[in-house]
């Protein structure tokens, strides 16, 4: 069993709902159970400006799935949810599933690496995940306090609990 941390991200379609729907997916897939999930965040775009602001919230999740099988259970929920490939690098999506740390491990396989590439830098991921694991390190050592401490809570907007 892995304990496993993944982002959501949504700034189409109701986000929102869509970030609701994508977590009681998640709590449904196989040998899985979702531990917690953060407050779900409104955030400025990372990328181009022209986009609606995102929905983001992380999600602790307990696994027996391997890496590459619970990637393709992301992806399959993304499709299900209306995700489109789009042309436009960083354009807006209905869904974004990202595995960002898997247990301890660091993964560098083709299709997925882990810890998740940019999630070091991003108070979209770091606050929220900050809220349900406070203590939690890096596979290098690294504590969430000392990414956080660089990390300014900047076009982050924690939104209240609905009702
Ligand atoms: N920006 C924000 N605020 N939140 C996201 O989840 C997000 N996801 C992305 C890009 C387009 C980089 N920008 C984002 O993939």
């Amino acid at each position: 069993m892995e304990r496993v941390y993944i982002g959501l991200g949504s700034n189409l379609a109701d986000p929102l709902a869509q970030l609701r729907s994508a977590l009681a997916a998640l709590a449904a897939l196989p040998q899985t159970s979702l531990a917690t999930q953060s407050s779900f965040y409104a955030s400025d775009p990372l990328g181009p400006a022209d986009q609606p602001r995102y929905v983001n919230a992380v999600a602790a999740l307990d696994t027996e799935l391997a890496p590459l099988e619970l990637l393709d259970a992301l992806q399959r929920i993304e499709l299900e949810q209306g995700r489109m490939r789009k042309a436009e690098r960083w354009g807006p999506r209905t869904l974004d599933l990202d595995i960002l740390l898997f247990g301890e491990h660091r993964l560098a396989e083709p299709r997925l690496t882990v810890p998740h590439y940019h999630m070091h830098a991003r108070a979209f991921v770091l606050y929220p995940l900050a809220e349900i694991a406070p203590q939690l390190r890096m596979p290098d050592g690294r504590g969430l306090d000392e990414l956080l401490a660089a990390c300014p809570f900047e076009g982050l907007e924690r939104l209240p609990e609905p009702a």
